[in-house]
């Protein structure tokens, strides 16, 4: 059982992207009067589709920007969604225009409100590791940040992610499905 787990691992690592071991530290990006502080996601089943990107970004110039969308290593679409109340049900939603950073305003990514949507993941999101992305602004354009990949308990964003069965690996053949 063990040998199939690890060679379906490292073929999965091999051929499907570089996601490496990571502190799980804060980390900064800017560019322009763009701050962006500290990108992470969710540990993800191995059945997941989608996985939620988060961080802070903060405004610092006199002019509005937005994230208008991004690019992603570890799957084949990103989007910017927000949450949004639908009778009782929160439901998400990619915002057309992007999200608007207004001067001098700081917005939270966070799970349960704005974030950034990994859709048609190529591989599960393993805690510890971290995903390679762009992130792309209308103004201020692109710039390559990491992910961290962390297991915190907050609320998922993509609606699915609760992974009390991802470590178990029995009998689930899907590559990279498996832990350890
Ligand atoms: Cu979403």
């Amino acid at each position: 059982m063990s040998n199939t787990t690890f060679s379906l691992r490292a073929l999965a690592c091999t051929t499907l992207l570089a996601l490496t071991p990571a502190p799980s530290l804060a980390h900064d990006y800017k560019l322009g009067s763009l701050a962006i502080n500290h990108p992470w996601s969710r540990a993800t089943p191995g059945s997941a589709r989608v996985a939620g990107g988060f961080m802070k970004i903060t405004n610092a110039g006199t002019e509005s920007d937005r994230l208008i969308g991004g690019t992603s290593e570890a799957s084949k679409i990103i989007e910017i969604h927000e949450m949004i109340m639908d009778g009782n049900v929160m439901k998400m939603r990619a915002l057309e225009k992007g999200l608007e950073i207004k001067p001098g305003a700081s917005i939270e990514l966070k799970p349960g409100s704005y974030h950034v949507m990994f859709i048609d993941l190529t591989k599960p999101f393993k805690e510890g590791e971290s995903v390679k992305g762009e992130l792309i602004f209308e103004k201020a354009g692109r710039i390559a940040v990491e992910y961290t990949v962390e297991n915190r308990g907050a609320k998922a964003a993509g609606g699915t992610g609760h992974d009390a069965h991802a470590t178990h690996g029995d009998m689930k053949t899907g590559a990279g499905g498996m832990k350890k």
